[in-house]
């Protein structure tokens, strides 16, 4: 017969063999389950001799002690190890620096276009606001645009239906502007008395079908508009120049206005610049469009073109915000490439 000392052997070994709680309540069983081996033993007990049967149960409870030791001492083994593994894979690493909500800047454009309207606010002009849905007469008609005129084409121009347009120019903003302006002083001027110049620039997005590094089918005008009874090119040329220069915070710039033509002004210039230092220096860079404005135009303003004399020029915002922050391609500023526009923040 197999001895108490062997029998514990065999149960620490299934003990320690038992990888889950489950497998050692199994491993249990067979030794101290209901139909386990020292129960088996206990049971023989009442078929032994009296003188036997003390000494025996003596046996029998030292092995049946040793085994649940064992057990015991498995069952926290388990245990143990499962905390371990759990405190393990829930740890928290107190030294790493916090996770921040990344903070958001302003769009170059939209600093840009901010930039603009604060120096022009500073010279007394007024920031006008229009719909970007126009219709074919404040986007074209008014500003003496003809029926044939190429702008007109569907290739330049994105028709909606019904026949109104994606604005191409920030301009029908200034003729609602100054329609609107000219009936609040219609009293006043009909009596012949002075009406208060028209000064505001309208800026803004627009839209033509173009499409490449410098062009974009959506892009950012801003124009201005100076309409009154005693002005010349010279007061035209002396806010651009003011404005350029606060802009690009220089006065080392030279501009030159060159001939151009625009349906809406008549004369027309370009406006040219020249940085006289940096990376761009030596260099004529277009800036603007400019002009008087045209007399059918001031008629269409409901005003008298013997009387009022207007200026304006029209420049391209993203141009300007490209010279401005050294970029190369257009598209850059609609990617919307967070490494690209957090250099802006
Ligand atoms: C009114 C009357 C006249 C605005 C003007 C330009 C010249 C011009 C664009 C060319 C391409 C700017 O760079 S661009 O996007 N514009 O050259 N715009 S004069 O003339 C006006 C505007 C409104 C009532």
């Amino acid at each position: 017969m197999e001895a108490f000392s062997q029998l514990v052997q065999r149960a620490v070994q299934a003990f320690a063999g038992a990888r889950t709680p489950a497998e050692l309540e199994d491993a249990k069983a067979i030794f101290l389950g209901k139909s386990g081996e020292l129960t088996a033993q206990m049971k023989q007990l009442a078929s032994l001799p009296v003188d036997e049967k003390k000494a025996r149960g003596a046996e029998i409870n030292a092995a049946k002690q040793q085994v649940e030791a064992a057990l015991a001492a498995r069952r926290q083994a388990l245990a143990d190890a499962e905390l371990a593994l759990q405190l393990r894979a829930e740890s928290l690493d107190v030294t790493l620096p916090g996770r921040r909500r990344g903070s958001g800047g302003l769009h170059p454009i939209t600093r840009a276009m901010e930039r603009i309207e604060a120096i022009f606010g500073s010279m007394g002009f007024e920031v006008a606001d229009g719909p970007e849905i126009e219709t074919d007469w404040f986007n074209f008609t008014a500003l003496n645009t003809p029926a044939d005129h190429p702008a007109r084409s569907m290739h330049d121009t994105f028709y909606v239906e019904g026949g109104q347009v994606l604005r191409t120019h920030t301009s029908p903003m200034q003729i609602r502007h100054a329609v609107r302006h000219v009936k609040a002083h219609r009293a006043a001027l009909d009596a012949g008395l002075p009406m208060p110049e028209i000064r505001v620039i309208a800026p803004g997005r627009t839209y033509r079908v173009d499409s490449d590094a410098t062009h974009s089918p959506m892009f950012h005008q801003v124009e201005g508009l100076w309409v009154g009874e005693n002005i010349s090119f010279k007061d035209l040329k002396s806010v651009y120049v003011s404005f350029i220069r606060a802009f690009f915070e220089t006065s080392n710039l030279q501009i030159r206005f060159r001939p151009s033509y625009f349906p809406f002004t008549e004369p027309s210039a370009e406006i040219d610049m020249m940085f006289g230092s940096g990376p761009l220096k030596g260099r004529w860079l277009e800036v603007s469009g400019s002009g008087q404005v045209h007399p059918q135009v001031i008629r269409n303003m409901g005003l008298d073109p013997e009387r009022y004399i207007g200026f304006a020029f029209g420049s391209g915002i993203d141009r300007l915000a490209m010279l401005r922050y050294g970029v190369s391609d257009l598209r850059l500023f609609f990617d919307g490439d967070l490494r690209f526009l957090s250099q802006f923040k």
